[in-house]
């Protein structure tokens, strides 16, 4: 089978159009990157190429090794992902070590991975441990909402947790554990793969300060679903803000309430 014959190739290219359609994917931002199920590797693998150059990832990440990914390429637009995905995605194999990457589809044009390839791997390992191999999206974007409010909330895992959640009844079941926030860092290096994937550890959403999001998901909706709603709640916040700020609030009871009727665990932390 052809690559974009394929349910996920399809999955991802509808995603990234969903994507755009939000308005989260001005010009080249944001990236996307799905591993790939074995069987849907073996499905596509005369599709492939062996013919391109191991190139260092940038970290080690053992537990990747032998995985492919399918990834937005670096400089590419989500815009036009769906229509081109042969110029603005590809599939990536890691090597044996964990240390290195080749293309082996897609990029027809030339290019590189998404420009976050190291974030993305390192997150990709702490959830597929965290998960037992069950999330495979890692799904990066730039909401305005998101953006507006890292300028004014204190970046403070508890604040947002608490902050959004007490926006829209839904938000603590769709996002338990809450979300966490790391400071303004430089972008598409280890360092910010690092210090999210150590966020990742306990969280399914990251805020990037002044930058935006970085969600996993098991799945392309499950990975959607939870930005959308991290993006809707910061919308309502951001409208309770400019009205003059909240007049009620849910209450801490409220949310254990909340809690028990849906089966979720909240964090305590964010309940004083
Ligand atoms: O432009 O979003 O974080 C790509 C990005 C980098
Ligand atoms: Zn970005």
């Amino acid at each position: 089978m052809k690559v974009l014959e394929s349910k996920f190739a399809n999955e991802f290219l509808n995603m990234a159009e969903r994507c755009f359609s939000m308005g989260w994917h001005e010009r080249n931002g944001g990236n996307m990157s799905y591993r790939i199920r074995p069987e849907e590797v073996a499905e596509v693998r005369g599709d492939f190429t062996d013919k391109n150059p191991w190139v260092e990832i940038g970290a080690a990440i053992p537990s990747m090794a032998g995985e492919f990914f399918m990834v937005t390429g670096s400089g590419k637009f989500f815009q036009n992902t769906k229509s081109q995905p042969e110029d603005a995605t590809a599939i990536v194999e890691v090597d044996g070590a964990g240390e290195n990457y080749r293309i082996v589809w897609g990029l027809v044009n030339g290019g590189r991975p998404t420009s976050e390839l190291p974030s993305h791997l390192l997150n990709h390992a702490v959830k597929a441990a965290a998960t037992g191999g069950k999330n495979r999206v890692i799904y990066h974007c730039h909401p305005v909402n998101v953006i507006a409010l890292s300028y004014v909330l204190p970046l403070e895992d508890a604040v947002w947790s608490r902050e959004l959640w007490d926006t829209m009844t839904e938000c603590p079941i769709i996002f338990p554990a809450g979300v966490g926030v790391i400071e303004w860092m430089v972008p598409g290096g280890r360092e910010i793969g690092v210090a999210s994937s150590e966020k990742m550890k306990t969280y399914d959403v990251i805020i990037w300060a002044h930058h935006g999001m970085f969600v996993s998901g098991e799945d392309f909706d499950m990975a959607f679903g939870l930005a959308h709603t991290v993006d809707k709640a910061a919308d309502i916040l951001v409208k309770i803000i400019s009205m003059g700020g909240r007049k009620r609030s849910i209450s801490s009871d409220d949310f254990r309430r909340l809690a028990k009727d849906f089966g979720v665990t909240l964090n305590e932390d964010f309940l004083k």
